[in-house]
């Protein structure tokens, strides 16, 4: 679809929902980097995304091996408040881990 179709189409979601009152839902993903250590992003998919531990190791292993992963889908606000999360903590561990949302 064009950028502009794309666009079309996303004005018509979102009119949609809004007559339904069901909120939009973004997608937040983890990327891989050379530098973040392991422990860290289970770490995070453990303490920010309420991962158990043998999902929050699988999550993290397929972001190492595909590039990035999918850690959940939430309205916007709170992913917005996930992907802020995730950026402060790395940097002060001074680790360069990403974290990002696209809207569902
Ligand atoms: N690739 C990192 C390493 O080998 C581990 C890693 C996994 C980093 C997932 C970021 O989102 C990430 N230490």
């Amino acid at each position: 679809m064009s950028e502009g179709g794309l666009k079309a189409a996303e004005d018509i979601e979102t009119r949609v929902r809004e007559e339904a009152k069901t909120p939009a839902l973004y997608r937040v993903f983890l990327l891989n980097d050379d530098y973040t250590t392991m422990d860290f992003v289970v770490r995070i998919l453990e303490t920010v995304f309420h991962k158990p531990p043998a999902e929050a190791t699988q999550i993290m292993l397929h972001v190492h091996k595909k590039g990035m992963g999918l850690c959940g889908v939430y309205t916007r606000d709170i992913a917005e408040t996930k992907v802020a999360e995730v950026h402060e903590r790395a940097r002060k561990e001074g680790f360069p881990l990403r974290c990002m949302m696209e809207r569902e």
